[in-house]
């Protein structure tokens, strides 16, 4: 038997969630094109022949502007220890090696765990491309493998869970065959509702977002839940664009997360969202301990 821990780090945006969901084969982390997605560290787990690969999706490495962002690099911080793999994620768009992901080379070379570069968005560059990145690395670093995916068309993902197989160690299994992730269908359900925030708002405002759910009950004898959650906003301004002109925006957010959610929990919903400011909860230890244990 083998098992492996396998934590997937990089800057934001270049595709660790959406990596994520592609090595589970279904929707465990959120995804927009917006940086800063993420927020915690979270697991997939996958069971392929004798082997369990248990991956930890993180934050993006970022220079911290706010509490929160200090807290999540805290969460990096804690997932890059100890484990047996280190997936260090670039994108195949880099022209070169940036002075954000030489930092990152320092740092990945400073953690006692095996490595693997993985150059993803490979569908958006030409080969020979591909080719000058893998030479600049691997002058730059030692990896046990240097390899081309799209996550998001699913391309070379087989081949880099096979890669990872090849050097975990012999060990005992930590999960049951049937677990898949550690997310509770709390977490999943307010991350759900983030995302939809993150993509039909701008700027600020979805950066500036936590959800809550309030209360999740299942109807008696029927495959129906009540779900009612919160969105805090940071300003007053905020709100009244997270509801929109007639409830409008709003709306729209409650409709997709439910589909979405209905999707993951095989479940139909009814969904309530409401709206609440808690000014500047990013900065304010007390406040974003009320979103982020
Ligand atoms: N063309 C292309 N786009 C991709 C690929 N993988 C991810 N993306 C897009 O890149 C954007 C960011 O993806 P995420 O998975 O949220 O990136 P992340 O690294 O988790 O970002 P943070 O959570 O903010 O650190 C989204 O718009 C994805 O659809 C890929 O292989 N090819
Ligand atoms: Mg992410």
């Amino acid at each position: 038997m083998k098992s492996g821990f396998i934590t997937i780090l990089g800057r934001p945006n270049v595709g660790k969630s959406t990596l994520l969901n592609a090595i589970a084969g279904q929707k465990i982390a959120i995804v927009s094109s917006k940086p800063q997605t993420t927020r915690n560290a979270i697991k997939a787990i996958i069971t392929k022949g004798d082997s369990q690969l248990i991956f930890t999706d993180t934050p993006g490495i970022h220079k911290p502007k706010n509490k929160l962002g200090e807290k999540m690099n805290e969460t990096i911080k804690d997932s890059q220890d100890g484990v047996d793999v280190i997936l260090f994620l670039i994108d195949a768009n880099d022209k070169a090696i940036t002075p954000a992901n030489q930092k990152i080379v320092e740092r990945v070379k400073g953690i006692k765990a095996k490595r693997i570069l993985v150059i993803n968005k490979v569908d958006e560059v030409k080969k020979e491309h591909i080719l000058e990145l893998i030479k600049l690395y691997s002058d730059e670093c030692d990896f046990e493998a240097i390899i081309p995916i799209s996550a998001l068309k699913n391309d070379g993902i087989k081949h880099l869970i096979d890669e990872i197989i090849k050097i975990i160690p012999e060990s005992p299994w930590y999960y049951d065959e049937d677990e898949f992730t550690d997310q509770t269908e709390r977490q999943i359900v307010e991350e759900t509702i983030r995302e939809k925030c993150l993509r039909l708002l701008d700027e600020e405002v979805p950066h500036g977002i936590a959800v809550e759910v309030i209360s999740m009950k299942k109807r008696p004898r029927k495959k129906l839940y009540d779900i009612d959650a919160t969105i805090y906003c940071e300003r007053k301004s905020h709100k009244g664009i997270i509801i929109g002109k007639d409830g409008v925006t709003l709306k729209r957010i409650g409709e997709r997360s439910r589909a979405d959610i209905e999707k993951m929990l095989d479940t139909k919903v009814n969904l309530k969202l409401w709206v609440k400011v808690k000014e500047g909860w990013r900065d304010d230890a007390n406040k974003l301990k009320e979103f982020y244990k």
